[in-house]
């Protein structure tokens, strides 16, 4: 445990990197997944849950918190830490990628952007040192500029423009975040699916000499190829001894490719909202557990999992669960798949601290390949 935000790489293999953030609320281990917690809650999961399955930090969203319970009242209640009742470092997304995504009307300018509350259709508006504010407020560890998202397909032109506007927006984070010891802020490259531009984002952030850097705009509609083609454009631009994530990505595939590519972070919804709609991941592939065939399959999802919704639930169980619309379905699912995801992670750093990841890598999709048991 350190008084700073400190990142250690300790090695490299086969373009995947093994290292430790280290901050007052605990380390992080990277290659690092973290679990979605949108509205202060991992939906349908207790954070102690959470934690066991291998979990160093989870995500939180400005956007949601500011409209409910509003940041004023979390930082009031003593911040969000407390109020959810997770001790372990939180970062929070910034707000604008989710205003883009779930509110109505929006109005997008150099001084932020204006939106409609998707809760009470109230109006707000949410500038670049306001959103710093807000995830100050909210009492987050990792804070993240706010930026603007384009999905792809887009024009060059308006990918351009945003990133330009993001870099600028990057600036001004800066200065409102200033200087807090022990926590951070991360730039957000942008630039959709041209190489010059997300070689220019990269470059223009890293003067920033930010604490972290996400690679934002992708994983919005184009092919993998296209995201990871993206990913070795950018990386090698990025100082090497700084953290990178990858923003809202993905597949346990995504994830193993990423990784390859240098990714040290990843955030992704799709085990516990997956989870809730009766997909599991597994060693063997992707099972949908409302599939008749699981009816009367008294095997669990993986009886070698150290999870208890994994080993010790019966396919069938699970599947009458889903089926009946249970709330229970959706809590063991989630639980299931955030292990599976913990013990991918765990298993890539295993992997890469004892020098085999591209083996590791090979065997991991070849068992994926395989399908379900
Ligand atoms: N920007 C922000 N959050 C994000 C994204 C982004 O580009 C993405 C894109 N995959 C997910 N979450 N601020």
């Amino acid at each position: 445990m350190t008084e700073n935000f400190q990142f250690t790489l300790d090695k490299t293999d086969a373009g995947a990197r093994l290292g430790v953030i280290s901050m007052p609320r605990g380390e992080i281990r990277t290659p690092a997944f973290m679990p979605v917690g949108t509205v202060g809650t991992v939906k349908a999961m207790y954070l102690e849950q959470v934690r066991e399955t291998g979990a160093d930090i989870i995500l939180g969203n400005t956007y949601h918190l500011m409209l409910r319970p509003t940041a004023e009242r979390v930082a009031r209640l003593g911040g969000l830490h407390k109020l959810i009742r997770w001790e372990h470092p939180i970062l929070t997304d910034s707000g604008g990628f989710q205003v883009m995504s779930l509110s109505g009307l929006r109005k997008l300018d150099e001084q932020g952007v204006t939106f409609k509350s998707h809760v009470d259709g109230s109006l707000h508006h949410m500038s670049p040192e306001r959103s710093i504010e807000i995830q100050g407020l909210l009492g987050s560890d990792i804070q993240m500029q706010l930026d603007e998202c384009v999905a792809l397909p887009a024009e060059p032109k308006e990918i351009e423009r945003a990133m330009e506007m993001s870099l600028r927006w990057a600036e001004r984070c800066r200065v409102a975040f200033g200087e807090q010891p022990g926590k951070a802020m991360f730039g957000i490259v942008q630039g959709g699916d041209i190489p010059a531009l997300r070689i220019r984002s990269a470059e223009a952030l890293s003067q920033l000499d930010l604490k972290g850097y996400a690679v934002g705009g992708l994983a919005v509609g184009e092919p993998q190829d296209v995201m990871l083609r993206m990913l070795e454009t950018t990386l090698p631009v990025l100082p090497v001894e700084k953290p990178r994530y990858l923003m809202g990505v993905g597949t346990p595939d995504d994830i193993l490719k990423s990784v390859a590519r240098g990714i040290d972070m990843f955030d992704c919804v799709m085990p516990t909202r997956s989870g809730r709609h009766g997909l599991a991941f597994t060693r063997r592939g992707k099972v949908n557990i409302r599939n008749a065939r699981h009816a009367e399959d008294m095997r669990p999802l993986d009886e070698q999992s150290n999870c208890p919704a994994s080993r010790e639930y019966s396919r069938a169980y699970l599947h009458h669960l889903v089926r009946a619309n249970e709330a229970l379905g959706g809590m063991l699912l989630s639980w299931h798949n955030l292990a599976y995801y913990q013990e991918l992670m765990q298993g890539i750093r295993k992997a890469i601290a004892e020098g085999r990841f591209a083996d590791f890598m090979a065997e991991t999709m070849e068992e994926w390949a395989r399908g379900d048991l």
